[in-house]
């Protein structure tokens, strides 16, 4: 069966990127049914992930070698013994650990749920288990249960709490999936692992934890449709209102989780969540200093908001039970916006308005929130083709009322002057009458009072072999990056059109940011507008190639001058049969000043 063909591959490759099929490895489909407990899910938004077991403790170093990526691969990175790697235990000792800290940190962050590891790859039980020996509780000097206190002080707080399982691949364990450098793949009985240690595990987590938000299962395997179906109907038994993420597999889970750091490009009507790591690795690692600011999770998180999904946001703590100071720092941060500002975010679905040039829209009925990311020069905010009765517009701190101006299909909103500088300024627009439907086909704003237009690939209307495709690719090891590029443009015929709404009359200059490997480079390409059409070679940046970053280099082509405000088109295309010209990630308009 194909699925289990990609499932072998990974586990046979030579590493964890080359082989994979992430949609695969991801499962991005759920059931489609409504769950009757969803609710809660759609409403909160904003979720702590927590990523904790022995590989904290080892902090990506084994035998004096640092590893980069994902720092809970270190034992499969590494390639250490299964009972080399069980030894640690003995070290792990997380004295520090104060679970209602966290659950008070994951509180002043406006966080609303939380899912922690209770068994990753590793294979070590983060609880007490009878199951196994290889568990906190047993095999480390802590010998206590921090789960328990967690979930308690979660619920306290009214924070979902929830346990991440890795259902499948177990490293530790001669049938379970992944560890090939220690047991024999023909010799592996996966039915007998998921008989013997994973439902039983799952079960007592389901079962002595009190009722759990969320049973979030990662990277399905070894099993068949109806064996995945067995596995979640015998769950479902013991907590009917949790809720299973899609990395249960086979299209079985309750909502749509996409891959690692991934957001869709457009609004999606089924629950989803996005998940991204603080840094650059879920586990702690001591040498990974690459965290997000507050504004990059503010805006991250407004971006998802506006696509109708949740952002769970992953910290990795350290062996001794710390969360990374700045994760502390930056999530409190958070908070405190989220804190003026929630009313934007929790509750929300995503706006009726498409992104514009100044940020992106999330909504309640009556309400359309106004997420201002870049503010333009001259503070009007265009609501494009805004069908609606606008009744009152204000700023939501402060609540300073702002002029409301009709012309046309068109509504624009007057930004308050003299703004405090913020990551998200949120706007409301109060308004009465049915919201429009979110318009799939609307032209791209280009506006001249921002320093950038940035039109995505996801735009493009495609002719002959061209195609939208996302693309993943990683930098370390495991932390994955996505692009939707504009790709198989090979002959005179394969072309990307972008339609834009023009809203000033200027000159712009355009530039294509694309990655091209060295076969594609130095092939003669051209770009259309207005009629105009402007002639450019192509500039090599990279290979694709799963495990390496993908280099996009932003190349000016062109400058136009705009006399009339309007519709327009851009057109991209190879000027002659040859290799793919390149993947083009965007086409960006920078007025010139
Ligand atoms: O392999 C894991 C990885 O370690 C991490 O847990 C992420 C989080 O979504 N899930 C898997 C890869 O997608």
């Amino acid at each position: 069966m194909q699925y289990n063909r990609m499932v072998l591959a990974l586990l046979l490759g030579v590493g964890l990127c080359q082989a994979q099929a992430q949609d695969e490895m991801w499962d991005k489909t759920s059931s489609g049914k409504n769950h009757p407990n969803i609710q809660w899910f759609k409403d909160a938004k904003f979720g702590l992930f927590i990523h904790w077991g022995l590989y904290s403790q080892l902090g990506g170093v084994w035998n004096n070698k640092r590893y980069y990526g994902s720092g809970e691969w270190l034992m499969n990175q590494a390639k250490v013994p299964a009972a080399d790697y069980a030894a640690k235990a003995a070290q792990f000792n997380p004295v520090n650990f104060n679970a209602d800290e966290w659950a008070g940190l994951a509180k002043d962050a406006g966080i609303r749920y939380m899912v922690i590891t209770a068994k990753h790859h590793e294979g070590f039980a983060m609880y007490d288990s009878k199951v196994s020996n290889f568990s906190i509780v047993k095999a480390s000097p802590y010998r206590k249960d921090p789960m328990k206190a967690l979930a308690e002080a979660t619920r306290k707080r009214g924070i979902q709490f929830g346990f991440y399982y890795s259902q499948f691949l177990d490293w530790h364990e001669p049938d379970g999936g992944g560890n090939r450098w220690d047991f024999e793949e023909s010799k592996k009985d996966y039915l007998r692992y998921y008989r013997e240690k994973s439902i039983p595990q799952l079960k007592e987590l389901m079962t002595n934890y009190g009722p759990l938000g969320i049973v979030w299962f990662d990277m399905p395997g070894g099993l068949t449709r109806q064996q995945t179906q067995q596995l979640v109907d015998t769950l479902r038994q013991l907590q009917p209102g949790s809720l299973f993420s899609s990395r249960v597999g086979q299209g079985l889970g309750d909502y749509r989780d996409f891959g690692d750091s991934e957001v869709p490009p457009a609004p999606i009507e089924e629950v989803w969540e996005s998940i991204y790591t603080h840094n650059d690795s879920w586990g702690y690692i001591e040498h990974d200093m690459n965290f997000k600011s507050p504004a990059e999770i503010i805006r991250l998180l407004a971006n998802v908001a506006s696509k109708g999904g949740n952002l769970m946001l992953n910290v990795g703590p350290d062996g001794k039970g710390n969360i990374p100071s700045y994760s502390a720092k930056y999530l409190r941060e958070t908070g405190r916006w989220l804190a003026a500002n929630g009313e934007s975010i929790y509750g929300t679905t995503y706006g009726f308005v498409p992104g514009q040039p100044w940020g992106v829209t999330t909504a309640k009925p009556g309400k359309l929130f106004l997420h201002v990311l870049d503010r333009p020069r001259d503070g009007k905010l265009l609501l494009p083709d805004c069908s609606v009765t606008a009744t009152r517009a204000y700023a939501l701190v402060g609540k300073k009322p702002l002029v409301i101006d009709r012309r046309g299909a068109d509504l624009y909103v007057q930004f308050p002057a003299a703004e405090p500088a913020s990551p998200n300024t949120v706007i409301v627009l109060e308004y009465t009458g049915k919201a429009p439907a979110y318009n799939t086909k609307a032209p791209v704003t280009i506006s001249a009072q921002v320093n950038e237009n940035i039109v995505e690939a996801v735009h493009a209307t495609t002719a002959d072999s061209a195609a939208v495709k996302s693309l993943t690719y990683s930098h370390y090891f495991g932390d994955w990056k996505h692009a939707v590029c504009v790709t198989d443009m090979q002959g005179a015929n394969d072309s990307a059109t972008f339609h834009l709404r023009i809203t000033e009359p200027a000159d712009y200059k355009i530039v294509l940011e694309y990655a091209c490997p060295a076969e594609s480079a130095r092939q003669e390409g051209q770009l259309t507008i207005g009629g105009q059409s402007f002639l450019f070679r192509t500039l090599r940046s990279s290979e694709f190639d799963k495990s390496n970053p993908l280099l996009f280099i932003q190349h000016a082509v062109a400058i136009t001058t705009i006399g009339k405000p309007g519709l327009y088109s851009i057109t991209v295309k190879p000027r002659q049969q040859g290799k793919e010209l390149f993947k083009l990630k965007s086409i960006r308009l920078l007025p010139v000043h």
